[in-house]
């Protein structure tokens, strides 16, 4: 079965599946603005079109809305259709978005969520091996090479992350140690022994693994480790300087959200670490204004928004991600464009006494403090009448306890100059805050509701 049914989509699928050199750009990869926006019309509409007749929800909201299929003749026409978000997947849970029989779903994945019900996605053995092409697009991109081997420290499971980057190992064929995260002493060990050049996890999980390698009496700057393929959390380029320092390695970002797929969705390159391109021969992105919902223009900063282009399984049409940051014009991939930094969530947003906040500001600015360290946690009480926010945040081993509390009172500083909000700030001992194998939570929002 296949959703592609114009020449134009056929032939750009045939020309992915021609075996091209695993270390080589594929030609969709290379593809001309003009001709991804004339293969995304051509998939959005056959998109539209198989979601509407084989899923009821599409349908209903469609007909509601009083939109049909035939009404796509333009790339701009998608604004006429309404957005979907994670309440739509999850009203039909489990399986009730699936655009498939059931005996054509090869593999399901889930999204915890921190409430309710799980988000859950399933793919066909076409999606699976677009998932694993992507994937492979973006590693390369980030100067992964065939041979190379590769230590993924992506949790395996339910998660995409570990399944997801697995496969695209393979695709790339390089080779993959399916380590998944935690048992940080073994990861240390089996890096130390197998030596990759490569390693994938998140970006607070490699600072905990330099942690580990300095535990284990190894300084992370000798490792093995050349390249290291980041996401799943958001991280600043302040972050990445610091683990680049940390490890003396290249490290890349990579973004997806199971619901479109998983990680692949974007990838960055090694060269130019510019942020991460959208392969926009699978996904059409739009930059919304989270609260009027107007479409913005490429470089305007909102939510970002997707819609597949190829996928079977569960198609995603206009999904509200609560992912803010902005389009960028394509660079080393001129035909896709690329993604700015994911400033944070619109639901990880702090409201802190009417200032709207994000961690994301306070890494940066905690990141230029010499004496003070990646590792912090932002605690949210409401002990009288008014909200306070406490910084909690370990000083660097190397820093005596004194000069920490003077970097302690310049991070407050700082943070009422950048970001507008006082905040007390608790210098803690190195080590002593929690680490994660996976994503990293920063927020500890104790106030009542
Ligand atoms: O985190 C998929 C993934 C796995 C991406 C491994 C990259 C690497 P979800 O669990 O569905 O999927 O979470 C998706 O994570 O909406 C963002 O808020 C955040 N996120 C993912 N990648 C990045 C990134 C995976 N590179 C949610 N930068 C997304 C910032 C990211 N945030």
């Amino acid at each position: 079965m296949s959703i592609l049914n114009t020449e134009a989509a056929e032939a750009a699928r045939a020309a992915e599946a021609a075996p091209t050199n695993p270390g080589q750009p594929d030609p969709a990869e290379l593809m001309s603005r003009e001709e991804i926006e004339a293969l995304q019309l051509t998939r959005l509409q056959a998109t539209i079109r198989h979601a509407y007749e084989n899923v009821a929800a599409y349908r209903e909201l469609y007909d509601a809305h009083g939109v049909r299929p035939d009404d796509l003749h333009t790339l701009e026409d998608l604004a006429k259709f309404p957005y979907t978000d994670k309440e739509f997947l999850r009203a039909a849970y489990p399986f009730k978005a699936f655009a498939v029989p059931m005996d054509q779903i090869r593999r399901i994945h889930a999204s915890s969520g921190t409430t309710g019900r799980p988000t859950v996605v399933g793919y066909t053995d076409e999606d699976i091996d677009t998932w694993a092409t992507l994937l492979a697009r973006c590693l390369r991109f980030s100067g992964v090479r065939p041979g190379d081997l590769v230590h993924n420290a992506y949790g395996y499971g339910l998660f995409t992350g570990g399944l997801g980057a697995h496969y695209g190992i393979e695709k790339l064929k390089a080779t993959v140690i399916p380590m998944s995260g935690g048992q940080s002493e073994k990861q240390v060990q089996l890096i130390q022994d197998f030596k990759p050049r490569v390693i994938l996890c998140t970006p607070t999980y490699l600072l905990a693994l330099a942690d580990a390698f300095r535990n284990a009496g190894v300084d992370p700057r000798e490792t093995s480790l050349e390249v290291a393929v980041l996401g799943a959390e958001p991280w600043t380029d302040k972050m990445r300087h610091e683990i680049e320092q940390t490890f003396n390695l290249t490290a890349c970002d990579i973004y997806g959200l199971s619901e479109v797929m998983g990680p692949g969705v974007a990838g960055e390159s090694g060269e130019r670490q510019d942020g991460s391109t959208i392969w926009e021969d699978h996904f059409r992105p739009e930059i919304i204004d989270p609260i009027s919902e107007e479409v913005l223009r490429t470089g305007e900063h909102g939510e970002l928004v997707f819609t597949t282009l190829t996928k079977q399984a569960l198609p995603i049409i206009r999904y509200r991600t609560h992912d803010l940051t902005r389009l960028l014009p394509g660079s080393d991939r001129p035909g896709h464009r690329r993604m700015g930094r994911i400033t944070g969530r619109s639901d990880d947003m702090i409201i802190l006494r009417g200032v709207n906040l994000f961690p994301s500001q306070i890494e940066e600015i905690a990141l230029e403090i010499p004496a003070l360290s990646p590792h912090f946690q932002l605690r949210l009480a409401r002990p009288e009448k008014m909200d306070e926010m406490t910084v909690h945040i370990e000083r660097r081993p190397e820093t005596s306890l004194e000069d920490a509390e003077a970097a302690g009172a310049e991070l407050a500083r700082q943070i009422k100059v950048k970001v507008g909000s006082s905040c007390r700030i608790t210098v803690e001992e190195p080590g002593s805050l929690a680490r994660s194998s996976g994503k990293l939570r920063r927020i500890y929002d104790q106030r009542p509701k």
